[in-house]
């Protein structure tokens, strides 16, 4: 068999109790076949990157093992947005769970369907403070150190997106 491969996947939710949809996506995400989750970071709040129009998000990072292919983990992703009533009528609009992959080991792609490293992570406090609390020493492929790209975030970002609380799962 294979070795596994260490994939990071991003959770966001801004609608109906954000909380409770996190700590369940997590509970499902364990629940993923021939993989095993390693570490999951606290939860963090920050406000909306791009309409305005929307309530602040609850977002957190998770690590797992996994023998899946790509496309075969997003498929489980998307069942489980799906299982959350996630609907997608705006780019960037509200919505009850978001699983992105964010990373999978070393792998960089950039089909429309699946981009690895996920499009603009570098640049994102809710994704890069809490991959910072899970794993400081992680690379992500092309783009430099978790550490590195937190000290490049605007402060403002980086100090708007707050840990808010510690999670058992
Ligand atoms: N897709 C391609 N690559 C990936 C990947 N690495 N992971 C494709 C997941 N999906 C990937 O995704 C659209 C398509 O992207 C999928 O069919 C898949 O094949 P989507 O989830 O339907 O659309 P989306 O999430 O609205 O768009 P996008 O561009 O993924 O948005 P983001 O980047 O997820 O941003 N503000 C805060 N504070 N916190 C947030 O979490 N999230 C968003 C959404 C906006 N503002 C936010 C947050
Ligand atoms: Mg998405």
């Amino acid at each position: 068999m294979k070795l596994p491969v260490t994939a990071y996947i991003g959770l966001g939710s801004n609608l109906e109790s954000p909380e409770v949809q996190i700590v369940s996506a997590l509970v499902e995400l364990k629940a993923i076949p021939s993989s095993r989750c390693l570490i999951h970071s606290s939860l963090y709040a920050s406000p909306p990157m791009g309409p305005q129009n929307q309530p602040d998000y609850i977002n957190a990072v998770v690590a797992i093992e996994t023998h899946l292919e790509p496309h075969s983990l997003l498929q489980e992703l998307q069942m489980i947005e799906r299982m959350h009533q996630r609907q997608r009528k705006q780019r960037w609009g509200p919505r009850t769970l978001d699983l992105d992959l964010l990373l999978y080991g070393a792998l960089t792609q950039d089909e429309v369907s699946l981009k690895i490293p996920h499009p603009g992570i570098a640049l994102r406090a809710f994704v890069i403070n809490p991959l910072l609390e899970i794993a400081p020493n992680l690379e992500l492929p092309g783009l430099g150190g978790v550490r590195q790209l937190a000290a490049a975030l605007p402060a403002g970002e980086r100090d708007a997106c707050i840990k808010i609380t510690s999670i058992n799962v």
